[in-house]
């Protein structure tokens, strides 16, 4: 279905060349214009989140009285945190962290509404409470599933109601750098919402369209972008970085990653972080993370290597003419950013996705269900009638 438009998604477009818009703004100006955390750098994700229900920016009161609302909703039972820190060890912290989306389902409101038989024209003002209720809820379900899985038996602070979402996931992750806030603040708005395609936002939308509470919709979503070429590739992009820096160390030259990537090519594998189905030039998420690395962090071997591939790879992947786009995602330099701050669980990066685009696919439900939009329900064919139509030629 490439290229065919078929899905009406309120909050967010994708420009093929110059990256996505937030209700018609790019990053460049949301980073700019939207109010910041106190003594931070970077735009506060709730602000984020205001931006992507209402069209406007908060005001710095506003924002304030929003933080504290969705703190108020941030509460986890203590079911869901028992249940989550009883998952078998070894199990992938993003299936940790849709099981425990779906063990707060039965507090969805929506779906009380629904079976009291609430008319449809409200169904949008529940789905806004259960909206707000997860954007708020998947920072602690993603603080619990990191403790539990990394930090057994540590004593690490609770959620604090004076900082922001991402200062207060750092910091109940164990974390204290004020400069990692950032980082984390920066990560969670660029990566919060890509249009309404995406295998997750259209997850959710398809889900949420049987009129299937969001709870339901968002778990379903979380397992989509748990694939690799999608989410998890953030986690793989490391690993192909730190598996070039095992065997080259810290001395190689643009010829060595060349190799490198073709050797991965003729195995018929990705090269995870570059390429996308949509964009054909760089990912501006990729060059605000470039930047920010810029600015906060010193140079050290991953950050040479992130950005001499950047230069070697686009060039290797062009000469492969099936590749249509060369040019890096976003997932190929998130990894090195959060190695930097200590966090250094792969596997745990792709959940930090899902925590920011709750803030997307939340606030398009919202706008879905106040269009009233349809069940999504697409024909399909078979291969037999597929043939019968193609030699017909009709
Ligand atoms: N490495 C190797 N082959 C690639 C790559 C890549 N990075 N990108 C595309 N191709 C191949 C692709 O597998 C396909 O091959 P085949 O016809 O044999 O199946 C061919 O090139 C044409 O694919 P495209 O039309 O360029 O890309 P498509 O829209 O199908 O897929 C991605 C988009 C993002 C899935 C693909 O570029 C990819 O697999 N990239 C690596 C994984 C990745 O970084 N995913 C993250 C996407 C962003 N995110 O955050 O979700
Ligand atoms: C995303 O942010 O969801 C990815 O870039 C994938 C996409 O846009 O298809």
């Amino acid at each position: 279905m490439r290229g065919l438009t078929g899905l009406l998604y309120e909050t967010s477009k994708l420009h093929p060349v110059n990256g996505i818009t937030y209700r018609g703004k790019d990053l460049n100006e949301i980073i700019k214009q939207s109010p910041r955390a106190s003594g931070g750098t970077q735009p506060t994700p709730e602000g984020v989140l205001w931006l992507l229900l209402t069209g406007v920016y908060p005001n710095q009161e506003e924002v304030k009285t929003f933080q504290e609302e969705l703190y108020q909703r941030s509460h986890l039972s203590d079911e869901t945190e028992t249940l989550i820190r009883n998952l078998p060890e070894k199990m992938h912290p993003m299936t940790k962290f849709s099981i425990g989306v779906m063990s707060c389902q039965p507090d969805s409101n929506f779906a009380k509404a629904y079976h009291k038989g609430v008319p449809k024209k409200e169904y949008w003002e529940h789905t806004l409470e259960d909206s707000l209720d997860i954007c708020a809820k998947v920072i602690q379900l993603a603080a619990v599933v990191y403790n539990s899985t990394y930090n057994r038996g540590k004593q690490l602070p609770g959620p604090d109601q004076d900082l922001d979402m991402s200062a207060n996931l750092v910091q109940m992750m164990g974390f204290s750098d004020k400069s990692f806030y950032d980082l984390m603040r920066l990560y969670l708005v660029i990566h919060a919402d890509h249009e309404g395609g995406t295998v997750s936002s259209h997850t959710a939308h398809c889900v949420n369209s049987a009129l299937s509470d969001p709870y339901l919709a968002y778990s379903a979503a979380m397992n989509g972008l748990a694939g690799p070429l999608h989410g998890l590739a953030n986690q793989e992009s490391l690993n192909f970085l730190l598996d070039f820096e095992k065997r080259f160390g810290h001395i190689w030259t643009d010829n060595d990653i060349a190799n490198y990537v073709e050797e991965i090519l003729s195995e018929s594998r990705v090269i995870p972080g570059y390429g996308h189905a949509v964009l054909r030039k760089t990912d501006p998420r990729f060059i605000h993370l470039l930047e920010f690395a810029e600015k906060n962090i010193e140079e050290n071997n991953l950050i040479r290597l992130l950005n001499q591939c950047y230069t070697v790879i686009p060039k290797i992947l062009d000469k492969h003419k099936k590749i249509k786009n060369p040019w890096p995602n976003v997932d190929a330099g998130s990894g090195v950013m959060l190695l930097h701050y200590g966090l250094n669980h792969q596997d745990f990066y792709t959940v930090l996705f899902g925590v920011s685009r709750a803030l997307g696919i939340m606030s398009s439900l919202v706008w879905s269900r106040a269009f009233n939009l349809p069940i999504e329900r697409p024909n399909s064919i078979t291969l037999d009638l597929l043939l019968e139509k193609v030699s017909s030629g009709k």
